[in-house]
């Protein structure tokens, strides 16, 4: 029926910007909603719209089997779960955490009778309930949760289920956000090269967007190479004309009067892979020098 599948009732304990994006998409949806908030202020505008709001976290989680978290961090989930009911309970995780946390959480869970699933938003709150958005959220966990509420899952934003580890879920989020900030500070160190010169920021600004997305064969290439291990056939710009032509970069940098401190980093994993044994790696693609990169690994 639509009640056991399109309109399943659920809890929500949290009511900050995203918590808030969430509830509404479920209610315009037609979900009976339960829902708990630290501050309850923060409730009422959706008491309004049709929430029913629990007086304590306790009593929001006795509402409904599906209970969905978006606190600050994993700390404010131990401090509002603590000592509530979990038997028999499928507890969906949206709190942003590392995998240690998911994968601590959820045995945490399962210790308490409950199902767990952590997730990893890959939205803003203005991109919830806005499939044109893009946004949609990482799970992983336990297979049967998110099969059950697979549905109910994919009202505020779009579901990718990325295996049973509990920890992979916040590794993709971390993984593209990390993408996300390199990306960031390459943009930033181009547009500072720039500022007091007679170039718009505006101007460089297509130029940038056109050679970021041509660049973008980066993703794929490295891909394909972490998985052969073959970081030599078929490279177009080699690792010795890389090093070598970072000096350009950096003298550049200083001449502008820019601090290399963002791309530094790179150029300097890229130099650290071709001294360690300059006959063997001077022919590669700059992706062998990812493999450095593992250095707490043992
Ligand atoms: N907002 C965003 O752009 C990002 C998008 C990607 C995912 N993140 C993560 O989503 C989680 C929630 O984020 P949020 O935007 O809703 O965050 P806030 O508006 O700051 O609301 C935080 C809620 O957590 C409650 N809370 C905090 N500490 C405690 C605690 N010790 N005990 C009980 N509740 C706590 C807070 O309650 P209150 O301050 O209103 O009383 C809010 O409900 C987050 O993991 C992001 O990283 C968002």
């Amino acid at each position: 029926t639509d009640n056991d599948t399109r309109h399943r009732p659920l809890t929500l304990l949290g009511l900050g910007d995203m918590g808030t994006a969430l509830a509404r998409t479920w209610l315009a949806a037609g979900h009976p909603l339960t829902v708990w908030n630290r501050t309850p202020a923060k409730a009422e505008a959706l008491a309004a719209e049709g929430a029913a709001v629990a007086g304590s976290a306790a009593a929001a989680v006795c509402a409904n089997t599906l209970i969905v978290l978006c606190l600050l961090d994993d700390a404010s989930i131990a401090t509002v779960l603590d000592g509530v009911d979990l038997t028999g309970k499928d507890l969906v995780n949206l709190t942003t955490g590392t995998p240690a946390e998911g994968r601590a959480r959820a045995a945490w869970a399962e210790e308490r009778g409950a199902r767990f699933v952590d997730a990893g938003i890959m939205a803003t709150p203005a991109m919830i309930g806005v499939p044109e958005a893009g946004g949609y959220v990482f799970y992983s966990g336990s297979r049967a949760l998110f099969d059950t509420h697979r549905t109910t899952l994919e009202v505020p934003a779009g579901a990718r289920y990325v295996g049973t580890d509990p920890g992979h879920a916040a590794l993709h989020d971390v993984a593209l956000l990390s993408a996300m900030y390199g990306l960031f500070a390459g943009i930033s160190h181009a547009y500072a090269l720039i500022e007091g010169e007679d170039i718009a920021p505006k101007d460089l600004a297509p130029l940038l967007s056109e050679w970021l997305g041509a660049m973008g064969f980066f993703v794929g290439n490295a891909a394909e190479r972490l998985t052969s291990r073959d970081f030599t056939s078929g490279v177009v710009s080699n690792l010795a004309m890389q090093v070598a032509g970072s000096g350009t970069l950096l003298r550049t940098a200083a001449g502008q009067g820019v601090s290399a401190e963002l791309i530094e980093p790179y150029l300097n994993l890229m130099r650290e892979r071709l001294d360690a044994d300059p006959a063997a790696h001077a022919g590669e693609d700059t992706v062998g020098a990812i493999t450095l990169l593992r250095r707490g690994s043992g």
